[in-house]
This record gives structure tokens, sequence and C-alpha cells, in this order.
């Protein structure tokens, strides 16, 4: 017989005639040692928000921690992973060692959520005419939560760093009552200050790309394509940042338009800031403020809201804390920063016995081994945490003031200047070209960079203490306090505090000879008088051009020197300003950008100084 008619005729079992696709799958859950429910959660206003809860098989009367983000909260929470600590990325996974459900929720109208999406949506009031903002949109979730979540024993704490941290303010303005504790880290208060979009209005450029991959879809929108691999040079060909964005679609932003129409401190950005709204009603929450003292991005506003709480009465529930981390950090491993090592790991130490105690204490009602203390800050120069019944430890400010040949020191000089010409077509970068924006390493660390790279630069003027005999402590916000004429009609200043190493470090080679900047900033010199109402500068006459400084608590040890440097920009991180008088620098033409001589004043004509917030037994240089 051939050997096809030996084969058996197809039975029943053989033939497929609906579809290979059950109608509803449902995976196994058994394998899993937590179960992850999507939910979509209903607002006030009937948009339903993608809700992400992950809860540990068994659990029963555990709390709740909440993180509500734009980034994507399916993101946060890896599916197909069997363990519950190794679906969640770092930090997440001491949670899930500690016993919490986790929650992470996107945004409206971010990700699976639905609801338009409006950015660092303004709480309701003026700028936001409708009846939901984050506020209520925590508010909501929060309330559901507790109603559905049987395993829960309905106490929530809320966490986040940067835009989270937002959400995280946002919701402390009209708290739930089952929010028992919460902590904004690097929160973004106020954007126009000194937070990510500009400081003292000068624009970081750095936003670009962010404004794209943010705002030009609901999901993961995309990066502006680039030319070249060398952001100086793209931004340089791109003139303004208002180039840079007609050239790459953005009229179809609207963040961007809004931003672009109101540089100045107008009532678009007051009404935006939320450290008046925390101060204007100081919720009881427990909360701890949380910030870097190197953060590349949000420096400004956890401190700023905590002083305005402290200022409000209301330090008693507001606890301050800063660390020796880049934006962000506190939720990754902190050996080191830049070119300091630091003793174990500042940011999982920090967690393991601060953080996850303190929301223990209101979560869990489990007493802390240590009672956090109301403000506790790195000493990066002793290497330690330092704890602070009281901030800032300085009560007044000691001027240190620029003198001649390039002195620096606490008794005013003699009358003099020193000038140089700020030059729009070379200006000083911040990281030396070729840089990348998208350059993680360099990105993170850029504000502890070695400044004696820009040693050879005409256009950066430097003032030195001699060598110390005593250690001076800072404990506080510094003030840049420049008086200086130019022979434009604008100009920025940039002034940096800068810790000069001994020429050898013997522990630490490297380090011989580091210029180490320990606080700096940026001021776009037309908002001098007024950050609403920006006025030209009178070409050829002495303005004062005073801001305050990122805080510090450092100390300047024997055998160091203290540096102060100024210069005009901080390229291309901080668009270029063209040091001519213009209504709208995003829209300034070529011509406008003209090369001016800047002369910094010292001595009796008006005493140039950084003001240091010093700790009085330690004013040791003359
Ligand atoms: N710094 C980022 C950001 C926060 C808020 C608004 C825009 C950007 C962030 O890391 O989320």
């Amino acid at each position: 017989a051939s050997a096809a008619s030996a084969q058996q005729a197809p039975d029943a079992s053989m033939i497929q005639l609906g579809s290979d696709i059950p109608a509803k799958w449902k995976a196994p859950e058994g394998a899993y040692n937590f179960v992850r429910h999507e939910v979509m959660i209903p607002m006030r206003d009937g948009v339903k928000l993608h809700t992400v809860i992950l809860v540990p098989n068994g659990a029963a009367s555990l709390p709740m921690l909440l993180e509500r983000t734009p980034y994507d909260a399916d993101g946060f929470a890896q599916k197909g992973i069997l363990n519950m600590r190794d679906a969640v990325r770092s930090a997440n996974r001491e949670w899930v060692d500690d016993g919490y459900i986790l929650v992470y929720q996107d945004i409206r109208g971010k990700y699976g959520s639905e609801g338009k999406y409006v950015m660092t949506r303004p709480p309701i009031g003026a700028l936001n005419p409708t009846k939901t903002d984050d506020t209520t949109d925590a508010y909501d979730t929060i309330d559901w939560l507790v109603k559905n979540v049987k395993e829960s024993n309905q106490r929530v704490g809320m966490i986040g760093s940067s835009y989270d941290g937002w959400t995280v303010t946002m919701a402390l303005l009209g708290p739930h009552p089952a929010l028992k504790v919460a902590a904004p880290e690097s929160p973004m208060i106020d954007g126009w200050m000194g937070d990510d979009w500009f400081h003292y209005g000068a624009f970081r450029q750095v936003n670009l790309d962010y404004f794209s991959g943010q705002t030009s879809k609901t999901g993961k929108g995309d990066k502006v394509p680039r030319v070249g691999v060398d952001d100086y040079q793209n931004f340089l060909d791109a003139g303004t940042a208002g180039n840079w964005a007609k050239q790459n679609g953005f009229d179809q932003l609207g963040f961007w338009k809004r931003l672009s129409e109101h540089p100045s401190y107008d009532a678009f950005w007051q009404g935006q800031a939320l450290d008046k709204f925390v101060a204007a009603k100081p919720s009881s929450v427990p909360t701890m403020w949380l910030q870097g003292l190197w953060d590349q991005e949000d420096m400004y506003g956890a401190i700023i809201t905590w002083e305005a709480l402290k200022a409000k009465g209301k330090a008693g529930n507001n606890h301050l804390v800063m660390g020796p981390w880049y934006h962000s950090q506190v939720n990754g491993s902190a050996e080191r920063l830049g070119p300091f090592k630091w003793k174990g790991d500042a940011s999982a130490d920090f967690r393991k016995d601060t953080l996850i105690p303190f929301f223990n204490t209101y979560l869990k009602d489990q007493k802390p081994a240590e009672a956090l203390p109301p403000v506790l800050i790195y000493n990066a120069s002793e290497n330690r945490w330092d704890k602070f019944a009281d901030w800032p430890g300085a009560t007044t400010l000691t001027p240190l003031y620029l003198q001649a040949d390039s002195g620096l020191g606490f008794k005013a000089a003699a009358a003099g200047e020193d000038s140089y010409v700020s030059d729009p077509a070379k200006p000083v970068p911040f990281l030396a070209p070729p840089m990348s924006f998208g350059d993680r390493s360099r990105w993170t660390t850029w504000l502890l960079q070695d400044q004696r790279a820009l040693t050879t630069r005409t256009d950066v003027l430097s003032y030195k203490t001699p060598v110390l005999t005593e250690a001076v402590t800072v404990q506080g916000a510094p003030y840049a306090d420049i008086y200086a004429k130019t022979t434009g009609t604008d100009g920025d200043f940039v002034v940096k505090l800068i810790d000069v190493y001994p020429p050898t470090v013997a522990e630490q080679p490297e380090m011989g000879g580091y210029e180490l900047p320990v606080s700096m900033d940026i001021f776009r010199g037309r908002y001098r008088e007024s950050f609403e109402h920006p006025s030209a500068i009178p070409a050829g006459a002495v303005q004062q051009y005073k801001f305050r400084l990122p805080t510090v608590n450092y100390v300047f040890k024997p055998g160091h020197r203290i540096m102060v440097q100024i210069q005009s920009t901080l390229f291309p991180l901080y668009d270029r300003n063209p040091q001519t008088y213009v209504p709208n620098i995003f829209f300034a033409k070529p011509e406008d950008f003209k090369k001016a001589t800047i002369s910094v004043q010292h001595g009796t004509a008006g005493a140039s100084a950084v003001l240091l917030p010093v700790v009085p037994a330690s004013t040791a240089v003359k």
C-alpha cells in the first residue's frame, strides 16, 4: 500500500473552525507573588485615569504608596515578571521589601489616561478655569483607592521626583484625609525663577527636547533630530531658541507657545508658582521636602517651599532634606558624585535609615529608631549628614568682596574695575564642546566640573582668596551682589562660588588644584529691577545685580582657597542674551547679537561681592 493511502483521515481534534484566539484570555496568577491590577479610576468630571496597582499575594492591611506621573505608569511596573520587586525600578524595590502596595497612575492626558494634557497644569483658578486639577485628581484617586483596594489599611503615602514631585505638591494643596505622609523629591515648583524652564529669566534650552518629547504625543513623543552631535554648534547655528523651535515644528506645541509668549515673570508664571499656593494653604500632612545639592534640573523648589512654610510657622510637620545628589539621584545609588566619593551609598542608606522609617511612622504606626530632625543636609566637605534644628545655620550674610588683582576677601577694596568682552558668537560653554544634551553622565555632573577648563578664556573673571588658614563654614543661601556696567543694553550674569583645592591632595591625587563649584547661577540683567517688568540696561551706567544662589552647607578648609567667577554665558544650556535690549529674546534677530564690554566694579564705586552665610567663628579671610 502507498504512504498516501495509509494516512489517517483528520478528526475533529485536528481541525479549527473558530479562532485560535480565546474570547478572553486569563493568565494564570499562581506563579506570580503579586497581582497587577490595571484600572481606569473615574475622576469627578468623568475622565478616567489609567492606574497600575501592585498588590503582594496574601496582603492584608498594607499601606499604599502612590506615584502620579506623566512618564508612563506601565513602565514603572514591567509586565511578565513573576516577582513584584523585580517588576519595579530601583528604589521602589525597597518599598516592596517593606510591605507596601504600590500604585502608579498616568496623569490626565498622558499615556493610558483619558482627558487633555496640560503641562504642569496650574491649580484651579485664573489660569485653569475648569473644575479639576492635579489636586482634585489626586484626591479622587485616593478616595477610590481607599474604597476599592481591600488589601490596604486605607492609608496612603505619596512620593515622586521632579514632575512626580510636582504632582505630590499639588496633592498637598487639598489633601484627601487618607493621605498621611508625603515626599516631594526635587519638585518642580517655580519654572521661571529657578526650576526647569528658566533661571531668573535665562531660558534653559535643554527643555526644547523635553517639550517635544512630552507634548508632541500622548505617549512618548519625539526628540528633536540633530544635524551634528555637538549641541554647542547646533544651538549656535539655530541662533535663538525661537528659531530652533520654529525649525522643528514647535508652533504646533501649546506649552511652547505659551512659554515663549511669556518670557517675563508675569501673571502666567506667578499664577503657577506652587510655593505661594502651598504657603497660602499649608497642609497638615507630614511632609519631607527633598532635593539634591547639585541638582541640575530642580534646584530651587523644595527649599523655597520649605522656607515659605517655615515663615508660616509650619516647620513642625515639614522637614527639609538636601542630599549630595544630582537630579533624582535620591532614588538611585549615590556612592559618588562628580569628584566626590561618599561614605557608603548616600541614597540607599538615606532611604533605609530615614525616608522609609518616616513613611512607616505615619502609614504603619512604627516608631522610627531616631526621630527625623527638622532639617537634614549633607555636608560634602566633611562627608557626613548634618542635622539642624533650624535653617539657615548662619543668621547673617558676610560680604566676600571682589578686590584688585583678582583678589577676594572680607575687606572691601579700593575702587576699581575689571573688564571683559562678551561675544555672543563665542559664548562660554557650560560643558566643553563637543557636548550633547543626551550625554547623561556629563549632564548629571556638569554643576561639579573642574572650572580650570575655563582658565584660558578671557571672558571669565576669576577672584581668589589667599590660601585659607582657618576653615570658613557656610550654611545657607549665598547671594551674588554684583555692580557692573556694560556697553550693551542687556546682558546675563553668571556667578560661581568655587572651592579651590590645594595643589596636591594625597588621598585623591586627581583632586589636586580642582576648582569645584559649590554654588552657581545665572541672572538675566533686564530683570535687575523687576522680574515682571524688564527694562533695558542703560549702557555705560553701573547697575546692581543681586540674586540668590543655591543653598550650601559646606566648609572651605584650611589650605583651600575660595574663588568667585563671573561670566556672561553658560551655553547652550542657557540661551544667549543678544546684549541688545529686545522685547522678547526668543525672537531676537541675528543683528541684535552684539559684543559688549562688561566692567565689574570693586571697591567704593560698587562693592561687588558674594554675600556668604558664614557661621561666625570662621570669618578667617581678611
Ligand atoms: N526635571 C523634569 C521636569 C519636571 C517638571 C517639568 C518639566 C520637567 C523631570 O525630571 O521630571
